[in-house]
Formats: C-alpha cells, structure tokens, sequence
C-alpha cells in the first residue's frame, strides 16, 4: 500500500511538475498565416516542458504548416503534430527544418501539436507558419 502511495504521488508531482504552459487553442482564418513557436523563441526554451496547442481553420479548411526554423535537443526533446484519434502522427527532434510541409486532414478537423522537453539541455526551439489553404493541399494524414 505504502508503494502505490508513493507511486502515486510520483505520478503527481510529475505531471504537476511538466504542465507549465498553458494548453493554447488558436484558430486560422481563410488565407491567414499565423506564427507558432516553442516558448520563448528565438531564446532557448525551458526544461520539463509539456506544451499543447491546438490549430483549427475557421471555415473548416486545411492548415499547411511550414517548418522556418527547428532546433532542439536530438532524442531528448520532441515535437509532435497529430489529430485528435492519434496526437503523434508526426515526431520532429534534432536540428536541422524539416522538408515535409504537412497539411492536416480534409474534412477540417483540428491539428494538435505537443512540445516536450526534458530535464536538461535546451535548445532556440522551433518556429513554424501556418497558412488555412482551404481546399488546397496534400492530404497528409487520413481524416
Ligand atoms: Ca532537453
């Protein structure tokens, strides 16, 4: 009994400790570019970050998203995109802009991004441009 205690507040010390950026919903207008970036870019982001934001166009179009800039510690540190069935369809780490421009699924469901990072070593983090392209685009993943 003793042990399931300790686990659990384990457990909850953990999550209290990771969950230090506001869960951020933000919404695209059609032809609207916004910039997302890690917190406090283009400084160096914070340990034990658990960053969740979730990106929707406003008249149910596609988002493309556009990597400007990614730097953050290899294997350590990730970013995520995904939908709301799968949250880690996409995992990006390292150094070095991704190639891919992902646009989310068609029938303009939202997409959600989680940034993770560990106890040690930070890095500038990443910036990102999202464009509602309506019904333009590659079907990155299955909607
Ligand atoms: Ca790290």
């Amino acid at each position: 009994m003793t042990l399931v205690w300790v686990f659990f507040c384990f457990v909850l010390f953990f999550l209290i400790y990771l969950t230090d950026c506001p869960a951020s919903e933000i919404s695209i207008a059609r032809d609207e570019t916004l910039n997302l970036t890690s917190y406090g870019y283009p400084y160096r982001y914070q340990n034990n970050m658990l960053c969740n934001w979730t990106v929707e166009c406003q008249d149910g179009g596609r988002i493309l998203v556009e990597f400007l800039d990614f730097q953050t510690e290899r294997d350590f540190d990730y970013l995520y995109i995904g939908t709301e069935q799968d949250s880690r369809v996409l995992t990006y780490n390292g150094y070095g802009v991704p190639e891919l421009d992902v646009v989310s699924p068609p029938d303009g469901s939202p997409l959600y991004f989680l940034f993770y990072t560990d106890g040690s070593v930070t890095d500038p983090g990443w910036h990102i441009r999202l464009t509602n392209v309506g019904d333009q685009g590659k079907k990155i993943f299955q909607g």
